[in-house]
């Protein structure tokens, strides 16, 4: 059940539904088109389809599933990866008409996720997603996921065999929750202890810079991938040091638009991490034309998480190649409050004399805090004197 789909080298088609918003569907499939190319498929061709509603049981229309059915057969097409997510009848309906195996956008994501996963508490939280995900279309995605299965010890279909099925993947979620709850609790000490130093965290949509960023920072060695969606799943946390003063530095795991919520629900404690720290540095790629809206989603995803911060830069990336940079930056100066201009940057990750802003910004934003902590520590080391005297007499 936890197999992943092989998208390697597979002649694909990508289709996706327009009920309202056409531009967003747009950009939908073109990061559906990269997502998909990252895990190796050949993307044939885009369908696109307008629809008043959507089509219960095939999800698009027949006319359309018709012109796409040639076109698979034509073409020798073997996989379908579908924009918006299928409930599990649609899945059936629509493999047994395509008899092409199809998967959905959530699918493929988590599918990514698990290749980039490292270290063995990236790896549970996702196998614990992708448990959530095969326990919400077991019902009727019985002879999809049959083809899959090759030997993972699930026996033939049926009703019994599907409440077998949901009972083994409620175990095993049990059990990573309970091994999770161990790490997560490991981690929680780990970060009581850092509580002396000033944490930052990298947040924002995936592809936009966030670990080049963190390279150039740190002299760390995050690995950045040319232009891959989610080349960063694991947090890593590095020290920098700023005009003698240390921060902790974390690269977090992207965002992308319905990010599925198997996913959010998992990485939880990894956004722990954004939650704790006292400055956020949201990176913006500012070459793409939908920036704007991904500002949105990332601010709304945040907030959606609890995290609510006072303190965040809006780090403009990639200038270099910003064509209508000064367009951009009034539309900006609209949409951003007053308060908040002052911690814009724009910078080019690839140039390093802008990385000299980015630790001024840091360093000016972050003084007041640093103040507070060793008037903390100092206060404390005074108590501790105190309670020594005390004991000593
Ligand atoms: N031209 C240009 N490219 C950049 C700049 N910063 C980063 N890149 C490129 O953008 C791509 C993505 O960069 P990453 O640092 O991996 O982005 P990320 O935000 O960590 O991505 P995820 O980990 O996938 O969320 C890489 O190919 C980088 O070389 C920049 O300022 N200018
Ligand atoms: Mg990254």
């Amino acid at each position: 059940m936890l197999v992943t789909t092989d998208y390697t080298e597979k002649k694909t088609v990508l289709i996706a539904t327009v009920i309202k918003n056409q531009n967003q569907v747009l950009e939908e499939i073109s990061e559906l088109n990269s997502l998909a190319k990252t895990l190796g498929a050949i993307v044939i061709k885009e369908f696109l389809q307008n629809l008043k509603s959507k089509t219960p049981n095939t999800f698009i229309g027949k006319g359309k599933m018709e012109e796409i059915k040639t076109f698979i057969l034509v073409n020798n097409i073997t996989l379908v990866i579908f924009n918006d997510n299928l409930s599990p009848s649609q899945f059936k309906n629509i493999e047994k008409t395509l008899t092409s195996e199809v998967v959905d956008r959530t699918k493929v994501i988590l599918d990514i996720f698990s290749k980039r996963a490292k270290t063995s508490y990236a790896k549970a939280q996702m196998k614990l997603a992708q448990y959530k995900y095969a326990l919400s279309k077991l019902p009727k995605l019985w002879t999809h996921l049959e083809k899959q299965r090759g030997g993972i010890g699930f026996r033939g279909p049926g009703e019994s065999e599907i409440e077998t099925d949901r009972r083994n993947i409620q175990t095993s979620i049990k059990k990573l929750k309970t091994k999770m709850q161990l790490i997560d609790n490991q981690m929680n000490t780990q970060r009581q202890h850092r509580k002396n130093i000033i944490r930052i965290s990298l947040v924002g949509y995936t592809n936009v810079g966030k670990s080049t960023i963190m390279n150039l920072l740190s002299k760390a060695k995050v690995s950045t991938v040319e232009n891959q969606l989610f080349s960063t799943v694991d947090t890593t946390v590095r020290k920098i040091k700023i005009k003698k003063q240390i921060f902790l530095l974390s690269d977090t795991v992207g965002f992308i638009n319905n990010l599925p919520t198997q996913l959010i629900d998992s990485f939880k404690s990894t956004l722990s991490e954004i939650k704790e720290s006292d400055l956020l540095i949201h990176v913006i790629d500012i070459t793409k034309n939908s920036f704007i809206k991904d500002i949105k989603y990332v601010e709304n995803l945040l907030l959606e998480i609890g995290i609510k911060k006072n303190l965040i830069i809006k780090v403009f990336n990639k200038i270099d190649r910003c064509s209508e940079l000064n367009t951009k930056k009034s539309r900006i100066n609209k949409i951003i409050n007053k308060k908040s201009l002052k911690n814009l940057l724009f910078i080019s990750a690839l140039q390093k004399q802008t990385i000299k802003l980015l630790k001024q910004k840091i360093y000016a934003l972050t003084k007041s805090i640093h103040r507070n902590i060793h008037r903390n520590i100092h206060r404390n080391i005074h108590r501790n004197k105190i309670c020594l005297k005390t004991n000593e007499r």
